[in-house]
């Protein structure tokens, strides 16, 4: 009988509130298409295509200009970017420290190299691998610690070197979700040995699919741009086993077109979430991120957490409610990695081990944000909140 009448009601919240077209998590801000055409009449004309086009060349001088960073190699993708850090620095082998809670890029890449994931807990505040946790994961074979900034929300960087340096371990960032965050005035890129941007198209600054390896000197550099480009140095010389990872003309241009549209889109995208923080501040159940002290944010996701008692509903109740209503939320980083039947039979993988990735895998929900939403759009998302929580409750 409760069950018929919750669907009832939950058929008149999606009668009363459904938007028409679909909205979704995110959408790439997409720059003037005149514009882009400018662009794509000059690739056609000089039938310059990909390995280090001008346009290549323009954007990777701008975008490392525009994020405070010295040495700055572009990539096709994200995940080549990841796989070819580790390259960089020979670590090939052994076990490397990283959190469950992420995207699977993080960890396949660990896998391609032929080293064992070893998964650590999370911070409940910030979702990002635990140094109070890393410690006692370290063994003879642990090569480095391979950090998340999950949401844009920077890794506890300073604690993690220091264990680094400690232990005579790298440091690497997956820096996908962290375009144009600082730490005080200083880039969240250059925290670590190397950090690994994604520009896919559902991120908050996009070049199509791309990516980005920052490192820390000239040297790294170097190898990264050869080991980019097959391991070639020149005509006759390859210097090791390389792979393409180049980005094309194509996808640079997109970039260098989003590098004018990104500051507002922060700045849209900070309006957005100060008024989903506002609107669900009294919706019992519901627990929003705040911002951190010093940190510069990017706002380039809104997760929720969801807990079922107070709410009312569970995040998987939350989560398809609100898709009968067109809007689609993400369960960001739901399954763990660590629960891939690829990764499961590792011992870190028990989920003893990981109590606060598993609570968030379990309770989050990613909120649609992107520049283009108005705040009509986050207040009707939020009303369908509210009504949700009054059903479960009632
Ligand atoms: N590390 C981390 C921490 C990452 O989050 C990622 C990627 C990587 C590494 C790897 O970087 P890349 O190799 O991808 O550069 C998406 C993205 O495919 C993925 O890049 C991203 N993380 C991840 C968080 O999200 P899906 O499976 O959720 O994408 P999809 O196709 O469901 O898109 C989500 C929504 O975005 C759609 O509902 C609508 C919108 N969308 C999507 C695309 C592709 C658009 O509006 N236009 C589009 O072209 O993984």
């Amino acid at each position: 009988m409760k069950k018929a009448l919750t669907q009832k009601f939950c058929q008149n919240i999606v009668g009363q509130f459904r938007f028409d077209e679909p909205v979704y998590v995110t959408r790439p801000n997409m720059p003037s298409l005149e514009k882009y055409n400018k662009y794509l009449e000059n690739i056609w004309n000089s039938a310059w295509l990909t390995n280090n086009g001008p346009y290549h060349r323009e954007f990777e001088a701008k975008l490392a200009a525009f994020l405070g960073v010295e040495h700055l190699n572009l990539f096709v993708n994200g995940t080549i970017a990841l796989l070819v850090a580790l390259q960089a620095l020979r670590i090939n082998s052994g076990e490397v420290i990283t959190t469950p809670f992420t995207f699977p890029a993080s960890t396949h890449v660990l896998h391609w190299n032929r080293i064992q994931p070893v998964f650590c807990d999370i911070d409940p505040k910030t979702y990002n691998i635990d140094p109070n946790q890393i410690e006692k994961h370290i063994t003879p074979d642990t090569k480095a610690i391979l950090g998340v900034h999950v949401y844009g929300n920077p890794c506890d960087v300073e604690a993690i070197q220091k264990i680094a340096d400690r232990h005579g371990l790298h440091v690497i960032y997956d820096a996908a979700h962290a375009f144009g965050v600082k730490i005080g005035d200083r880039s969240i890129l250059e925290y670590g040995d190397i950090s690994a941007m994604s520009f896919h198209a559902t991120k908050l600054f996009t070049s199509i699919e791309g990516g980005a390896l920052i490192s820390k000197t000239k040297a790294q550099a170097e190898r990264i741009y050869f080991l980019k480009n097959f391991g070639i140095a020149d005509e006759e010389i390859v210097i090791g086993p390389g792979i393409n990872g180049k980005m094309n003309e194509f996808q640079a241009a997109f970039g260098l077109l989003e590098l004018e549209l990104v500051e507002q889109e922060i700045l849209n995208r900070k309006a957005l979430t100060q008024l989903y923080r506002s609107l669900l501040a009294d919706v019992p159940g519901i627990t929003v991120m705040e911002d951190i002290p010093n940190v510069t944010h990017n706002y380039s996701y809104f997760p929720i957490l969801v807990d079922p008692q107070e709410f009312g509903f569970s995040r998987d109740g939350l989560h398809s409610i609100l898709r009968d209503c067109n809007i689609v939320t993400r369960k960001y980083f739901y399954p763990l990695c660590s629960s891939y039947s690829c990764y499961s039979a590792y011992p870190s993988s028990d989920l003893k081990n990981l109590p606060c990735a598993n609570r968030a895998a379990n309770k989050v929900l990613c909120l649609p944000i992107y520049g283009k939403l108005n705040t009509e759009n986050i207040e009707r998302i939020t009303d369908i909140i509210r009504s949700i929580h009054r059903l479960g409750r009632s």
